[in-house]
């Protein structure tokens, strides 16, 4: 006796993994993020792509700076953020943390480890969250000219409505060094959220580009993100001027700046994850994570 309910059961499994094999294979012809290597040959660091003993070694006495604004009511992020950056972020290396922020005396310091320092900057509220995100690139063309080049070797920057999940270490390091959007880790070239208006100075013209990189997870020696954040810094100012403002504020004009000076390392969405992005199931660790906030309330 056939027990046909079984039957039917293993096909429709089968036919599921067919399914998925299939979407696979669509997704990975089209999408460059999958790949561990961009098409001008600069690494896309996946989990098992390196040997982390083999860049440890490389990096000893490495200086690392992580750059962060909690303005305003983001406030309350940064306790969360430096916690869990404390024990993912760079373990066993020398970091220290640029913190602006304009509650200086609300801070409360986590407890950190050795050769780990924490350096608090008083920085203004602007009024609008658009200003205050931009506002960092300006604060970076002061810092990565005058105060950081004689503290660290390399600068990460980072939103701070994040937390750190898993080990993000040296393999991130490189001379200049982006982060693969989340939402766009499979997208077509044509449906990244780039400033198409010519009148911006963050325009990128149909058809250039390579990834959709995200603002929140950035990096590189100092000097690269000293001449990365002149040039976003000029174009909002040149954007201001006209009265306009790009699409997503400095992350257009980081996208925009990246396609010309290509990154010498790219990032894949195990360091910005957002729990609500597609296909989480192809993305392994998730070591940096966006989280859910209400827009609206820390926003206003
Ligand atoms: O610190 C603030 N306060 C604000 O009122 C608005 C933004 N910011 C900083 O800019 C935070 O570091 C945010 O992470 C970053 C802008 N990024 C975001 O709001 C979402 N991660 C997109």
């Amino acid at each position: 006796m056939i027990d046909w309910s079984k039957k039917v059961a293993e096909k429709a499994t089968e036919l599921e993994q067919c399914e998925k094999k299939l979407l696979l294979n669509t997704v990975e012809k089209k999408s460059m993020g999958l790949n561990a290597l961009t098409p001008w040959l600069a690494p896309i660091v996946w989990d098992g792509t390196y040997d982390m003993s083999i860049l440890d070694k490389q990096h000893s006495g490495t200086r690392i700076g992580l750059f962060v604004f909690a303005v305003k009511k983001y406030i309350r992020f940064l306790q969360p953020f430096l916690e869990t950056a404390e024990r993912y972020f760079m373990v066993g290396h020398k970091v220290t943390y640029y913190v602006f922020t304009d509650k200086v005396d609300g801070v409360v310091k986590p407890k950190m480890a050795d050769g780990r320092i924490l350096q608090l900057h008083n920085v203004v509220a602007d009024q609008r969250w658009q200003d205050v995100s931009m506002r960092r690139m300006e604060i970076l063309t002061v810092f990565t000219k005058k105060h950081m080049p004689n503290e660290i070797d390399y600068l990460v920057c980072a939103d701070v409505d994040m937390v750190f999940k898993d080990r993000v270490g040296v393999e991130i390091l490189g001379d200049l060094v982006a982060t693969i959007h989340p939402a766009f880790l499979i997208s077509e070239l044509k449906h990244f959220t780039y400033e198409r208006r010519p009148i911006s100075a963050a325009y990128i013209p149909d058809g250039e580009g390579d990834f959709y990189y995200m603002a929140a997870f950035y990096g590189g020696k100092v000097d690269e993100i000293y001449k990365l954040s002149v040039a976003c810094q000029n174009g909002i100012i040149e954007d201001k001027k006209k009265n306009i403002e790009a699409v997503w504020q400095e992350e257009s004009h980081l996208n925009r700046y990246l396609v010309y000076y290509k990154p010498t390392k790219v990032l894949s969405s195990e360091y910005i994850w957002n729990t609500n992005a597609p296909y989480g199931d192809l993305v392994k660790k998730k070591r940096f994570i966006i989280l859910n906030k209400n827009n609206q309330e820390i926003r206003n």
